[in-house]
């Protein structure tokens, strides 16, 4: 067996089937990567521009790595719950506790029987943890296309996926034919966007984005875009759930496992708890959840948002205090407002 044989069936027996090879190359949208920072498509996520360097040439993580094992790991339907806050709208990857905790355990394991198996070879594993342009890297790996939506999908395993990898010194000898782009003249995801943030070549302005708005960003959105987050409380999958790649996925799922209609009593009861609890009270919540990332105060200001949209009149005595906040009262002001104007 060739050592791309066995590592292909170590990581099938381990429960990673969907996985590829690539080397450890330029990724071919760098200069796509650098336009868009060019063009502060970034926002406040200072780190992407600080990448740049090592991205354009991944051997600066260490001059001795040559490939890359790249893996997929499925969030939907979840594999790692924590159910927390189950009436509020919460992209599909963050109700499961944080990958970045149990995908990159299971990932050292593999590392260390890759290790056992080639004691002189160097293996390091990344999921988002890295300066590593991640899509690119599964997409000369085969592991599918890039989508309008900027995902990386295959026609199989649809889009809901984590994308992970193991940098390692080996040299494989590849040949890999990338995926054929299947979006062909559907532009459903562009269309459903509710922000406009996706610009139809296959990237967005991360500054739209009501992922980056209730995930990185700390401050309160502009009012416009505010209305246009909706229900969204954290993370957002909309312009992958319209894709057909995923529709025939999330359609199967449900026809095992419907999910209940959630009311809006008990949408606000969440938002209540939210609240009214204190930072720290929160923080101890969620810490192992990829909630955390926003942590309370980003938790805060989004059930602040919601709550306006929602017009949670409920919700008002909750709200007044906050408008005494030091980051918090001109968001608080305009919630009041939304909800008594409606
Ligand atoms: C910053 C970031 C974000 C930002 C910006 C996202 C964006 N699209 O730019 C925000 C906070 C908005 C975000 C949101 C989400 N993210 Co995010 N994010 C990242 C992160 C850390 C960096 C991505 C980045 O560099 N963005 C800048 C843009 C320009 O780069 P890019 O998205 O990689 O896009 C490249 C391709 O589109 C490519 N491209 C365009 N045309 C072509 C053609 C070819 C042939 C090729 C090869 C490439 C290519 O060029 C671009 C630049 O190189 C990566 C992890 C990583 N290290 O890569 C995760 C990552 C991309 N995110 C991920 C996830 C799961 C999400 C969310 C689904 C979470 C959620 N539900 O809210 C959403 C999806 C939103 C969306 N439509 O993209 C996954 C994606 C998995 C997948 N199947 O694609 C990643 C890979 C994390 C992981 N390890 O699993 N994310
Ligand atoms: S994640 Fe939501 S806001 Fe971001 S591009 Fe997709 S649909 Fe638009
Ligand atoms: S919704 Fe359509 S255009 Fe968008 S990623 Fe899916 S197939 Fe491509």
């Amino acid at each position: 067996m060739s050592n791309l044989e066995n590592i292909s069936s170590l990581l099938t027996e381990n429960g990673f089937s969907h996985h590829g090879f690539t080397e450890l190359t330029k990724p071919l949208s760098i200069d796509k990567y650098s336009e868009w920072i060019d063009k502060n498509y970034y926002g406040n996520m200072e780190y992407l521009k600080d990448h740049l360097p090592i991205k354009e040439n991944p051997k600066q993580i260490s001059s001795t790595l040559n490939s890359a094992i790249v893996i997929t790991q499925k969030y939907f339907p979840n594999p790692k719950p924590h159910g927390l806050f189950q009436h509020l709208n919460i992209a599909e990857y963050a109700k499961n506790y944080d990958y970045h905790h149990w995908l990159k355990k299971e990932l050292s394991e593999l590392t260390q029987k890759l290790q056992e198996l080639y004691p002189s070879e160097e293996f390091l594993c990344y999921t988002d943890s890295g300066p590593i342009l991640e899509r690119d890297l599964a997409y000369r790996a085969g592991l599918g296309w890039i989508g309008k939506n900027s995902c990386l999908i295959d026609k199989k395993e649809g889009s809901l996926f984590f994308i992970a990898e193991i940098l390692t010194s080996l040299k494989f000898s590849i040949s890999i034919s990338p995926s054929p782009d299947h979006c062909g003249k559907c532009n459903l995801c562009v269309e459903a966007c509710p922000t406009d943030a996706l610009l139809g070549d296959k990237t967005m302005d991360a500054t739209k984005c009501i992922s980056y708005l209730t995930i990185e960003n700390k401050k309160p959105a502009n009012k416009k875009l505010r209305s246009q987050i909706g229900d969204l409380m954290f993370g957002c999958d909309i312009c992958q759930t319209v894709c057909p790649w995923n529709q025939k996925i999330i359609k199967s799922e449900l026809i095992t496992n419907p999910t209940k209609k959630t009311t809006k009593q008990e949408t606000t009861e969440e938002l209540r708890q939210i609240l009214t609890s204190s930072n720290s009270q929160l923080s101890k919540k969620i810490k192992l959840t990829p909630l955390n990332r926003a942590g309370a105060k980003g938790l805060k200001k989004n059930a602040l948002v919601v709550a306006a949209n929602i017009k949670a009149k409920d919700l008002a005595s909750e709200i007044r205090p906050y408008t005494q906040h030091e980051t918090l009262s001109e968001l608080a002001e305009w919630a009041l407002s939304e909800i008594e104007n409606s």
